[in-house]
């Protein structure tokens, strides 16, 4: 028997529906960061990645400029299937002479625009609150100098109106992420003092009404960074306040907790308070939040929440991670490719019979069960769906890569 058909009845067997799963699956738009095609660098030409995050090693062939990260965009998105959005950063501004962040205009972003029309995708944004002379200390929106704090407040204004207008030329809402790097590397002195002023900060930038069909403003947390290790102003516990009391959503990192500290169980939390909440998808090793999402436990248990929740339409998913030791499309590929197989994964498993036998007691068969479904033949699932998509279903996307790698990445010497 075809594999597919042998996979259908096999699931069928078990009440799932393989069609209906691919159906759901191809619909969910997932945002890619454009930041790991080169390092988090941008196109400000300016110094180093700051913040206390950090791309280590030095793979050949990174994007230098605009152009070649939109190859690099496209060669990925020719290897990954489903619909996507791409999430940029303020630093990703097309301009012909360096502009301050804080006169960033939507017509910087013009270019991005065209892009994402001709391909049918989406755009998010984001500030850059980092790699900048005024954020040399570490810190931005609740910096105690008024200059400081104003000119990135005025950023994250501007970068609201950038957001505001992708979501109307696209006609589809735009994800406007702040996160910042603020905290310090020893027990501070005030603790208050300065989430005080992200507060206030936050306020003033949120200020300016925005129509919600164009603009959605989310607020990420972190549990500590590198050099930034004994407090982070925009903490979980500030954020999941603030968010609450004003007109924003959570983003949560998974990349950003303690390691015990687990996004999938804070997902139906969320939603039980919030009509939505966003993810940034990594992973996290050690003192790195940043690793390529690979298809591990956690990853698969986020999309479990996602899918048996019922909120495929309210858990805004995004990526967030950049490795810079290995190619970078194909790690960007690995990770999308990823994120989609875990949501298809959680889209054959049937929820419902298992939420049964949790709700009778039943916890010898649910954990046998829930092991053998492991062992199902979801890879020929999702065979059938990178084939409808039109893209390659199994490791062959490499070879894409090599030779990409070789017609085009070493090239840029
Ligand atoms: C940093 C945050 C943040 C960044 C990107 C580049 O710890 O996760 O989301 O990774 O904005
Ligand atoms: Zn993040």
């Amino acid at each position: 028997m075809e594999r597919y058909a042998y996979a259908k009845e096999s699931y069928a067997n078990i009440g799932v529906d393989t069609e209906a799963a691919i159906n759901a699956v191809s619909g969910v738009r997932i945002s890619v960061h454009c930041w790991q095609g080169d390092d988090v660098s941008g196109f400000e030409g300016g110094g180093a990645l700051s913040g206390g995050i950090a791309a280590t090693g030095n793979y050949p062939g990174k994007a230098r400029c605009a152009s070649e990260l939109m190859a690099d965009i496209d060669k990925m998105l020719s290897l990954v299937p489903g619909k996507h959005k791409i999430n940029l950063h303020a630093i990703y501004a097309i301009t012909d002479k360096p502009v301050p962040r804080d006169e960033l205009r939507p017509e910087h972003f013009a270019a991005w625009v065209e892009f994402a029309k001709e391909r049918g995708l989406g755009l998010d944004i984001n500030p850059t609150l980092f790699s900048h002379p005024l954020a040399a200390d570490g810190l931005t929106l609740s910096h105690p100098d008024e200059k400081i704090r104003r000119f990135w407040i005025n950023h994250c204004k501007a970068m609201r109106r950038v957001g505001e207008f992708f979501g109307r030329e696209l006609q589809e809402t735009c994800v406007n992420n702040i996160w910042i790097p603020d905290g310090y590397k020893d027990t501070p002195a005030d603790r208050m003092g300065p989430r005080r002023r992200l507060k206030d900060s936050l306020d003033e930038i949120f200020s300016e009404k925005i129509d919600r069909r164009c603009l959605i403003d989310t607020v990420e947390s972190k549990v500590f960074g590198i050099g930034v290790e004994s407090y982070t102003v925009g903490s979980h516990e500030f954020y999941l306040n603030y968010a609450a009391k004003n007109d924003c959503l959570c983003l949560l990192d998974n990349g950003h907790f303690h390691p015990t500290e687990l996004v999938s169980d804070k997902i139906p939390s969320m939603l039980l308070f919030f009509d939505k909440v966003a993810l940034h998808v990594t992973r996290g090793v050690r003192w790195d939040s940043d690793h390529v999402v690979i298809l591990d436990d956690e990853l698969r248990e986020i999309a479990k929440e996602i899918v048996r929740c019922g909120a495929l339409d309210r858990v805004i998913i995004g990526l967030d991670y950049f490795d810079a030791s290995i190619n970078r499309v194909g790690a960007w590929v690995t990770g999308v490719r990823n994120m989609r197989k875990a949501l298809l994964c959680a889209l054959l498993t049937p929820h419902k019979q298992l939420k049964a036998l949790q709700d009778s007691g039943d916890f010898s068969r649910l954990l046998a069960i829930s092991e053998e479904l492991k062992l199902f033949p979801f890879a020929d699932v999702w065979a059938e769906f990178c084939e409808r998509q039109g893209v390659p279903a199994g490791a062959e996307w490499f070879d894409e890569i090599e030779k990409y790698e070789k017609d085009v990445l070493s090239l840029r010497k």
